[in-house]
């Protein structure tokens, strides 16, 4: 399947399925493994009909209360109910490495759920043997919480637990209690969690919030944050640098990828955010490495919450700076789109062409050097879900309506249940259209430019394998230019203005391999190519 001494994971093209939103088999309007093993042929069947997919990333599927969705979890060694069993995911890891696509599991270390028995046994006395699993302090002298920290989802990150006395350290939510990764024996029974699931055939782990699993020891307040005005998020009034990308971290990584190198193969993604040096951090040294991947959101958002334009300057950055400091072993991991943020085309549509930059979007994503991560529907062009209030499901509310917008069912045809389910969904889904059935037999859809883009990427060496050039480009265009050993290579160039542009290319001939306006495939091209308004193209070398 690969090609001796490089690894899959280096030329893999990563899809994140959402469980609960990407197909119910039984009707009780929950997505659940079955479902997603129905699908997995629309993922990759082998020909260039399907996507292509090499691996899926399942968020959460153990079981949990749901407090978050499954980010809480209550036994890190089993399945929820509501996804199947043990022998259902066997079956979906069986069913997908017969397509040849890897299966990647979401790894929860920082937090459990307030329901799993180490915490129940944790928060019954002083004395428990597991007591020190988890961060308990004593309160301030008035009563009052430890320090200062702020949860993600807003409040303090502490609760009081009336039985002993005591508060409890939680990130997130009051349900989701941080663990104590200084106790040695929360440290190996983690680990222990990882072989199990790499016993059963798991060949990875997109790793939850990694930049949180250990704390300054003495937890001190942390210091206000003096650009944060009354109105913004709570969370970013106080400077997290206690208790996020605390040094020793980096440390803790190490050790966790040890466990990765018992099981040849396998890769660890780490959820992480911060500068692009916090970023490459996470891969630690050549001598002794880190994460495999680690994420970079910031096509997303680069400081808090503030969106990213679609602008080629600030593009540009954002490659230039992964390019130079992701260390030269491994390479950088973009993601457009995740469970936690509103969808390119909601986000991208300030001026109502959210949907023409959602087409130029993976012309971006899969043309830089890196190992790209979809999520469910990014490829038929989801938008975001209004979710009326008596509808709403997500408890975090740093934004309005929480989360739910971004995880509503995958929209598979324009039937009542849109091919998703024969019950009442869990999430509303929305108008009827985009949908995989419309856009499946269409050459101009948003489903077919995936698809050609992503088969064209297993095809040119230079783009799957090759290194990156920045073309340097202008206030509109964003170009760069990839290069592998004896294959042909191909610029990359993208307007993100709303009138045309003119992008330079490196060589005297060459031809368009793939486009936005797909009536432009097959057309040669010379010393430079016009750009359509917000459009962009693969252009292949030719001899
Ligand atoms: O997210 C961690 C996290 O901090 C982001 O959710 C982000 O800060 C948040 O979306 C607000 O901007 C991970 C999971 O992806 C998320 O779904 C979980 O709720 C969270 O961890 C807790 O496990
Ligand atoms: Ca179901």
């Amino acid at each position: 399947m690969d090609a001796p001494g490089r690894e899959w994971w280096r030329d893999a093209v990563c899809y994140q399925i959402y469980p609960r939103s990407f197909q119910d088999s039984n009707g009780d309007g929950i997505g659940d493994l079955e479902g997603i093993i129905q699908r997995l042929d629309y993922l990759n069947d082998g020909t260039p009909h399907s996507l292509g997919i090499d691996a899926v990333w399942l968020s959460p599927t153990y079981p949990s209360p749901m407090a978050d969705f499954g980010y809480d979890v209550a036994d890190y060694c089993d399945v929820h109910p509501d996804f199947g069993t043990l022998e259902t995911m066997d079956r979906l890891i069986a069913e997908c490495h017969r397509r040849g696509i890897r299966v990647l599991l979401d790894w929860v270390p920082n937090h459990t759920s307030d329901q799993h028995p180490w915490f129940i046994e944790s928060r019954s006395s002083r004395e428990s043997p597991k007591r020190d699993w988890y961060i308990w302090r004593d309160p301030r002298p008035d009563g009052s919480p430890p320090n200062n920290w702020r949860s993600v989802f807003g409040g303090p990150a502490w609760t009081f637990d009336e039985r002993t006395g005591q508060y409890y350290l939680h990130s997130f939510l009051k349900e989701q209690p941080d663990l104590n990764w200084r106790n040695p024996e929360v440290e190996a029974a983690m680990l222990q969690t990882l072989r199990f699931w790499f016993e059963r055939g798991v060949d990875g782990f997109r790793i939850d919030v990694i930049g949180r699993i250990l704390k300054h020891p003495d937890l001190p307040d942390n210091p206000p944050n003096p650009e944060w005005r009354p109105g913004d998020r709570e969370r970013f009034s106080q400077l997290w640098i206690y208790n996020h990308n605390y040094p020793d971290v980096f440390e803790a990584v190490k050790r966790i990828r040890k466990v990765f190198d018992e099981y040849p193969g396998r890769v660890a993604v780490g959820e992480v955010f911060g500068t692009p040096e916090e970023i490459a951090r996470y891969y630690g040294d050549a001598d002794s490495p880190g994460l495999h991947l680690a994420f970079n959101f910031h096509f997303i958002h680069e400081r808090g919450h503030v969106i990213t334009p679609w602008e080629a300057p600030v593009l540009r950055r954002i490659i230039a700076n992964a390019e130079a400091t992701v260390p030269p072993f491994s390479q950088p991991c973009f993601a457009l789109n995740n469970h936690d943020r509103s969808r390119f085309v909601t986000r991208q549509n300030h001026d109502g062409h959210g949907l023409e930059r959602a087409r130029a979007a993976p012309l971006l994503l899969l043309g830089l050097r890196n190992t790209p991560f979809l999520y469910y529907g990014e490829e038929i062009g989801m938008a975001d879900v209004d979710i009326p209030p008596e509808r709403q499901q997500d408890p975090a509310r740093f934004r309005s309506v929480g989360r739910d917008p971004e995880r509503t069912p995958m929209q598979w045809d324009a039937s009542p249940g849109r091919g998703f389910t024969t019950g009442e969904p869990w999430l509303p889904f929305g108008p009827p259209s985009p949908n995989v059935a419309e856009q499946d037999g269409d050459p101009d859809s948003l489903l077919s430019l995936y698809r050609r883009a992503i088969w064209l990427r297993k095809e040119l060496p230079a783009l799957r394998a090759g290194s990156l050039t920045d073309l340097g480009g202008d206030d509109s265009v964003v170009s760069w230019w990839r290069q592998a050993p004896g294959a042909p290579g191909v610029a990359v160039a993208i307007n993100t203005a709303t009138v045309p542009a003119r992008a330079q290319l490196p060589f005297l001939r060459g031809r368009i391999v793939l486009c936005t306006a797909r009536a432009r495939e097959g057309e040669r091209a010379g010393g430079e190519i016009e750009l359509p308004p917000l459009g962009a193209a693969w252009i292949a070398e030719e001899a």
